[in-house]
C-alpha cells in the first residue's frame, strides 16, 4: 500500500528505481497537508540515492493503521522512520513507542500558532522513548540526519555525505569570496 501512495502522493516525481528498491526508510505524515513540508525530505533521499516509502499515517484518524505501520516496520525493511506532524503532533511519539526503530519527528508548521504547537508536542517525550526532533518545517535535515545514521555501516553513504559536505563549504566560500571582491 505505501507504494501505490507514494505513486500518487509524488505524482510521478518519483524515479521508478526508488520505488522498486526495498525503502530503508519510511516518511510518513499525519495529513497530505502536510506533503508540501515532507517531500522536502523525499528529494533529498532521491538526491543520495537512498530508497524510502512515503505514505500517510495518521495517530487521530487513523489509530489503528498507524498500529499496523509501526508493528510492521522493522520485517519489511525499514531502519528509520521520519514522522511528520502538525498541531497535537502525536504521531512520531506514539510510533517511537510502538518501535524501538529510530523515530525522527519533523514539527509541521500551523498557521494558528507557527508550528509552536507541533514542536513541543514532538519534542517534550518522556524519558525513555526518544524521538529526535529537527526545526520547524526542516524535513530536509530529518532526511540529511536518517542518511548520516545509515551511512554509519554504508561507506559508499559516507562519501556522499562527506561530499555534500564539501558542496556545502565551497558554496559559502564562493559567496565569501564575492562578497569580499
Ligand atoms: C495533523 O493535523 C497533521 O499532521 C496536519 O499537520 C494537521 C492538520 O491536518 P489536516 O486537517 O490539514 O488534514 O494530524
Amino acid at each position: 500500500y505505501v507504494k501505490n501512495n507514494l505513486r500518487s502522493m509524488l505524482d510521478g516525481e518519483t524515479t521508478e528505481s526508488h520505488v522498486s528498491d526495498t525503502p530503508q526508510v519510511s516518511i510518513i505524515m499525519g495529513s497530505d497537508s502536510d506533503l508540501p513540508t515532507m517531500k522536502d525530505a523525499a528529494e533529498i533521499f532521491r538526491n543520495f540515492h537512498v530508497p524510502f516509502e512515503m505514505t500517510i499515517v495518521s495517530a487521530h484518524r487513523t489509530p489503528e493503521r498507524m498500529y499496523s505501520f509501526a508493528l510492521s516496520a522493522k520485517e519489511r525493511g525499514i531502519r528509520i522512520i521520519i514522522a511528520g506532524a502538525g498541531g497535537a503532533a502525536h504521531l512520531p511519539g506514539m510510533v517511537a513507542s510502538l518501535t524501538p526503530l529510530p523515530v525522527i519527528g519533523v514539527p509541521i508548521r500551523t498557521s494558528s500558532l507557527d508550528g509552536f504547537d507541533s514542536l513541543l508536542s514532538i519534542v517534550q517525550m518522556p524519558k525513555g522513548i526518544p524521538v529526535a526532533t529537527v526545526a520547524i518545517g526542516n524535513a530536509a535535515n530529518a532526511a540529511l540526519l536518517a542518511i548520516r545514521i545509515l551511512a554509519t555501516s554504508d561507506d559508499e553513504l559516507w562519501e556522499r555525505v562527506k561530499n555534500y559536505q564539501e558542496e556545502l563549504k565551497d558554496t559559502v566560500l564562493k559567496k565569501a569570496e564575492k562578497l569580499e571582491g
